[in-house]
């Protein structure tokens, strides 16, 4: 299955979402990621898209893997990945917004699961209180909601 990753900026009470402003998952706030390029392992292709999505460099030793989820799409086969979620809590320089995303930082309460992918809000809460975790979701045909989904802790 494709493969392709999602990294979170957290410090204290706050995540760094962005706005994507186009392509797959536009006008939905969500973190920054993408798919590999030939010849890349997941880690680099996450420190790739962070430093060209919104300007910041992580150091791969400050990066964690806090989740594997499969996403399958009933009515667009083309879109089923596999998305590993990695956290970051250090970095440098600042976030910035580029032609694909607008950064913007939320207190964990007051996280817009509302404008996000609906796997969200069962994950990322549970990312944040610091599980590890696994999963597979499948959509149902409009892709407001899933047909059956499975979240481990691993
Ligand atoms: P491009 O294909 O545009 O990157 N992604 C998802 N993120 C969340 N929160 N939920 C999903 O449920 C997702 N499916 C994909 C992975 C797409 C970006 O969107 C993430 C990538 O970071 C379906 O390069």
């Amino acid at each position: 299955m494709r493969q392709s990753t999602l990294c979170l900026l957290v410090r204290d009470d706050e995540i760094l979402l962005a706005m994507k402003k186009r392509g797959f998952g536009a006008g939905k706030w969500n973190g920054y990621g993408g798919k590999p390029l030939d010849g890349e392992n997941i880690e680099q292709t996450a420190l790739r898209e962070m430093q060209e999505e919104i300007g910041v460099t992580v150091e791969s030793a400050d990066l964690t893997k806090v989740a594997c989820l499969e996403f399958y799409f009933k009515t667009k086969k083309e879109w089923d990945q596999e998305v590993s979620i990695f956290v970051a809590r250090k970095w440098t320089s600042e976030p910035v917004e580029t032609e694909e995303m607008k950064p913007q930082w939320f207190k964990f309460k007051e996280i817009p699961y509302d404008q996000m992918w609906p796997d969200d809000k069962y994950w990322l809460p549970k990312v944040l209180a610091g599980q590890k975790l696994e999963g597979e979701f499948y959509f149902n045909d409009d892709n407001t909601g899933f047909e059956k989904f499975d979240l481990r802790e691993v």
